[in-house]
């Protein structure tokens, strides 16, 4: 689902990530992108001009050109947004209420509302070890009752005998007072779907509403579906209380705009996905997980958090006003900074989170900052004098002779140290300010491949 959306969204962040600064016109491009993704996309436009609205007013509020990593922090600011939009948190349904607990499948037809009453039913007989009774009350397709008695022959639910001649309400009645004698834990009801919303059908299933009172009532919305199945989301709603949404054929390619709206205009959270024709096809709805999927960032997005985390942006700060002042960048400083390196896990832990990390000479790359190298790097500035780390220039040979007894290394060794604290201090010296920052955005996000920076 959502390969269009996904390549779109993504792309969008990636040229977000390489961003140190980012300009009021920056913002208002990547919004009107993203906008305009979402649009085609076919999400309801109320929800997008919300969506969109969200994001610019916590941007504004963030203080986002602050940040460590500008173009990365908008990015977050655009996953949580997503998060939001789906509801926010996974929710599971609640069985700890008396029973049998009545749960109800309403939506269009074809939606996917019978396929999904069982897929649901054989989760709760296997995950739940619930006794679980299907009924069906679609007297209206031929044969509908007849595939859900099947289905419930296949994963070995009760199932409640109706026939087409009945009425729809008598049904429910007597499927309740079966429920009672069979003891069944839950009745799931199957009604019948329409082609679009008309008032004869939604006066029958209003009144099956009401002999059922259901404890859950379950929107089924066919992922594919375009702005008519929102729109009928809004009807069902008006006439029932629906507590929750199911958003089935998320394995097909989908544009997205049903599963992203659905949640918004009915104001109720997406409990599963159905995600396969198999009866096991059915999975818990993970927002946060959605999210990421849709901005194709998977790990990245934790890794950014984890960096963000572990950086110490107050002594990164603390080092830029010293500089500042003209002071100059010690190995005291660069022992902070090699400390934070180690304090990400060094570079092997950081690459191993990337998702085409294979692409980059790892080896190299992960040797030059692994933690062992790290450590003998500190290692060296430990066995200094408090006064030579403060002048690394009164550092001779006799001095590097002794050091490097000290610490158990080479000569050669501080040798590569020195060189790399007066290129740092170089680098330093043509700083100040906000470049500083950049120079620290350089540190903590050190040679990772250029489209995840
Ligand atoms: N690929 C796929 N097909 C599904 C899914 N859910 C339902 N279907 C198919 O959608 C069609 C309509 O399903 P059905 O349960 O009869 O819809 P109803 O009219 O709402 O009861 C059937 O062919 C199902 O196999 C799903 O998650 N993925
Ligand atoms: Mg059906």
């Amino acid at each position: 689902m959502f390969a269009n959306l996904t390549e779109r969204l993504s792309s969008i962040t990636r040229n977000l990530q390489g961003k140190g600064r980012l300009s009021n016109n920056n913002i208002k491009d990547t919004l009107r992108e993203i906008r305009l993704v979402l649009l085609e996309a076919d999400v309801a436009l109320p929800v997008v001009k919300n969506f969109i609205e969200g994001i610019r007013e916590e941007v504004v509020g963030s203080k986002i050109e602050k940040s460590l990593t500008p173009g990365q922090a908008l990015i977050k600011i655009i996953h949580h947004k997503l998060i939001d939009l789906f509801g926010n948190k996974t929710i599971e349904l609640n069985l700890k209420r008396p029973s049998p607990l009545v749960i109800m499948m309403v939506g269009l037809q074809g939606s996917g509302k019978t396929t999904t009453a069982a897929k649901l039913a054989k989760r709760l007989i296997d995950i739940e070890k619930k006794r679980v009774m299907l009924v069906s009350v679609d007297v209206h397709r031929p044969a509908a009752i007849l595939q859900l008695n099947r289905l419930a022959n296949e994963i070995g639910a009760d199932f409640f005998n109706s026939e087409d001649t009945q009425n729809p309400k008598t049904i429910v009645s007597s499927a309740l007072k079966q429920s009672q004698r069979s003891q069944s834990d839950i009745i799931i009801i199957d009604t019948a779907g329409r082609m679009h919303v008309d008032d004869s059908m939604m006066a029958e299933i209003s009144e099956v509403y009401k002999e059922a009172s259901p404890s859950e009532t379950f929107f089924v919305i066919d992922s594919m579906a375009g702005q008519d199945a929102i729109n009928s989301a809004q009807a069902f709603s008006e006439r029932l209380d629906i507590t929750g949404i199911i958003l089935t054929k998320t394995d097909g390619d989908a544009r997205g705009g049903a599963a992203l709206s659905v949640s918004q205009v009915t104001g109720k959270s997406i409990f599963y996905l159905g995600v396969g024709e198999k009866i096991d096809d059915i999975e818990l709805f993970h927002p946060e997980r959605m999210a990421s999927r849709i901005l194709g960032m998977g790990d990245v997005l934790s890794l950014v958090e984890e960096i963000e985390a572990k950086v110490d942006r107050k002594q990164s700060e603390r080092l830029a006003n010293k500089l500042k002042k003209g002071k100059k960048f010690d190995l005291y400083d660069l022992k902070d900074q090699l400390e934070q390196m180690i304090g990400m896990g060094g570079m092997s832990a950081i690459l191993d989170k990337l998702p085409n990390a294979g692409q980059l000479n790892n080896a190299a790359v992960s040797k030059q900052f692994d933690e062992k190298q790290l450590k003998r790097q500190i290692g060296i500035i430990n066995s200094m004098t408090p006064n030579e780390r403060h002048f690394p220039k009164t550092i001779n040979g006799s001095r590097k002779r002794r050091i490097a007894a000290g610490s158990g290394l080479q000569i050669q060794d501080i040798n590569k140290l020195m060189k790399q604290h007066v290129q740092m201090e170089r680098m330093m010296k043509k700083m100040s300010g906000g470049k500083m920052k950049k120079m620290m955005r350089g540190l903590s996000g050190m040679n990772l491949p250029s489209g995840l920076r």
